[in-house]
């Protein structure tokens, strides 16, 4: 069988940014390695404004995974706190599986949680409630029955919002909470947790033998953990470590 890939928070922006040629070569490494899955854990876009956005980026990305998955790569997307529009149809065009927010995986005899990590910042006591309101049904609904240039505004708006409360939190809250870690782990019986969000690439040892792998973020360095057999590798920030 071949190796399991798994990134996120590629934030890409659109097709002329070097973040998106970034994404293009590792679409082709993940192909040349015949590897049996691809999971993206989460904010693959910088923004999604609706599966009908005919933005040259959302077409480009479309094609990059259609072709994994017609080459025999399974395509799993986590929505991210920034792509949680991400619908059917957008999957169904891509050739990808949309996940739950927590997703429990077998994972070389090793059972994996596998989320995106913004329900696990649950220090961020304002950040969480402007997730309850997005994630709301009835918000999606209306959101998405909005023409396109008035859905982009409000995405352009909401990035800037996000990026100014980023700026002025405390750095500790955009962290994971350990508690909500804890309970994690706990609830799903979890050996690996693994997720992106705080752009912060790491293994942390959980006891036990329990880790939780995190994922970096695209704009500063190609970023992935490559299950193998036996054998893992978390790639981040120019550098390479056995998990
Ligand atoms: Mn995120």
């Amino acid at each position: 069988m071949g190796a399991i890939w798994f990134a996120s928070d590629l934030h890409l922006t659109a097709v002329e940014d070097a973040v998106f040629d970034r994404f293009s070569e590792f679409c082709g490494r993940v192909a040349a390695d015949r590897a049996a899955a691809l999971y993206l854990l989460g904010d693959v876009f910088e923004a999604w404004v609706g599966d009908d956005d005919d933005a040259p980026l959302a077409l480009a990305v479309t094609q990059r995974l259609r072709a994994l998955a017609d080459a025999g790569v399974a395509i799993f997307i986590t929505h991210g706190n920034r792509d949680f529009l991400i619908g059917a149809d957008f999957a169904a065009r891509a050739g990808a599986r949309l996940l739950a927010e927590v997703e429990i995986i077998e994972l070389a005899g090793r059972r994996v949680a596998l989320l995106h990590g913004d329900t696990l910042c649950t220090d961020d006591v304002e950040y969480q409630a402007v997730r309850r309101q997005l994630r709301d049904p009835r918000w999606q609904q209306q959101f998405l029955a909005q023409p396109l240039a008035a859905r982009r505004d409000f995405a352009a708006q909401a990035r800037a919002q996000s990026a100014a409360h980023t700026a002025m939190a405390p750095a500790e809250i955009m962290d994971v909470n350990a508690g909500a870690v804890s309970a994690l782990q706990a609830d799903t019986g979890a050996d690996w947790i693994i997720h992106g969000h705080t752009h912060r690439p790491a293994v942390h040892e959980l006891g036990s033998g329990r880790r939780r792998i995190v994922l970096g973020d695209w704009p500063r360095a190609a970023s992935w953990l490559c299950v193998d057999g036996e054998q893992a590798t978390l790639a981040f920030e120019g550098t390479e470590v056995l998990v």
